[in-house]
């Protein structure tokens, strides 16, 4: 088929649909899928010119990409999927962007399971690790610990509104980790018993600034005031190279039905008569600034925060050089 009009596959379509809807969540798991459906649109691709085939391709990857801003996971993986397209007909086109997902993909995994050792270092026999949210570079980390025969223990902060850490609770018990879960406003009581701070991050600024799940700020300023060392796991597709030149890191802001139902709403507005207004916000991410981090853990090693930029500039280079490309 060939028109002017891009043409998106319907899987695509669905991905960037479970991935505005959180149905696939997380950065690496957002970055892994956005990956997948542009092999699929290749794949599946029947432009009859190059010119075509690469419009449709970029259509898609702009569709996936306008899903959630705040993890950078999502933009470095599609640009590193692209990067990988090449040819002078559409076959030659199709089959080096699937060969390119494909090593996408390969070398995220292969990323976590490095990290997840080189974190599991920092773990101690009997120690008492503290999560936020759901992090698969966190869990790498107390996985590898385990398979090197360190037990842990685990106290999984609820993580309001999408309480994420029933996710993490439920993984860490399949692993064999008892845990407690505890609601998010006791998270300061527990740091008494805790030896460290475990979270993942969606995006790592130039500054060693640490961008993850809402709330994961407020514990790491508990944390430093309580003496539990802080730990980001994540690997170097987190880190955000237009921090490198001063950009911000979008926050998203999500929608209201997740911290207020419709019919408690609804119950509020039909008893408002002579009251203010309430409004709801709901961000989704908060920035941890680095003075309350500890280690950031990528699968190149563990770095102080304030130092990542050397691997930022180390990985990025001038060009456009992306950090995962260790040749
Ligand atoms: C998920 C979240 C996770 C990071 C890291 O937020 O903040 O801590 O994405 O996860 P959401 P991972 O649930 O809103 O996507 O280590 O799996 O990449």
């Amino acid at each position: 088929m060939d028109s002017d009009q891009p043409v998106v596959d319907p899987a695509v379509t669905a991905t960037a649909d479970d991935i505005a809807a959180m149905r696939i969540r997380g950065a690496a798991t957002i970055a892994d899928a956005a990956a997948a459906a542009l092999a699929t649109q290749a794949e599946r691709s029947d432009a009859a010119t190059p010119a075509a085939f690469e419009r449709d391709l970029r259509a898609s990857a702009r569709e996936l990409y306008e899903t959630r801003p705040t993890a950078v996971s999502l933009p470095n993986a599609l640009r590193y999927v692209l990067r990988g397209t090449e040819g002078d007909t559409v076959s030659a086109l199709q089959s080096s962007t699937v060969e390119s997902a494909e090593t996408f993909r390969a070398e995220l995994e292969q990323a976590q399971s490095k990290l997840g050792k080189i974190g599991a270092n920092r773990l101690r026999d009997g120690d008492v690790v503290m999560t936020h949210c759901h992090s698969t570079d966190a869990l790498a980390c107390i996985e590898a610990a385990l398979e090197s025969g360190t037990a842990v223990e685990a106290i999984v902060k609820e993580t309001r509104p999408r309480k994420q850490g029933h996710i993490t609770a439920q993984r860490l018990r399949e692993l064999g980790v008892p845990v407690t879960l505890i609601v998010d406003n006791a998270a300061r009581r527990y740091l008494d018993e805790t030896d460290h701070v475990l979270v993942g991050a969606d995006s790592i600024a130039a500054d060693g600034s640490v961008i993850n799940k809402i709330g994961t700020s407020g514990l790491a300023v508990n944390a430093r005031e309580r003496g539990v060392p802080v730990m980001v796991a994540a690997q170097t597709i987190k880190l955000h190279p237009d921090t490198m030149t001063g950009q911000t890191v979008a926050i998203e802001m999500r929608e209201e039905a997740e911290v207020l139902s419709t019919d408690e709403r609804t119950a509020i507005d039909g008893n408002a008569d002579g009251m203010a207004p309430l409004r709801v916000e709901n961000p989704a991410f908060d920035v941890t600034p680095p003075r309350y981090v500890d280690a950031i853990v990528t699968e190149r090693g563990q770095f102080p925060p304030e130092s990542i930029v050397t691997l930022m500039r180390e990985l990025f280079g001038e060009t456009t050089a992306e950090p995962w490309d260790t040749t």
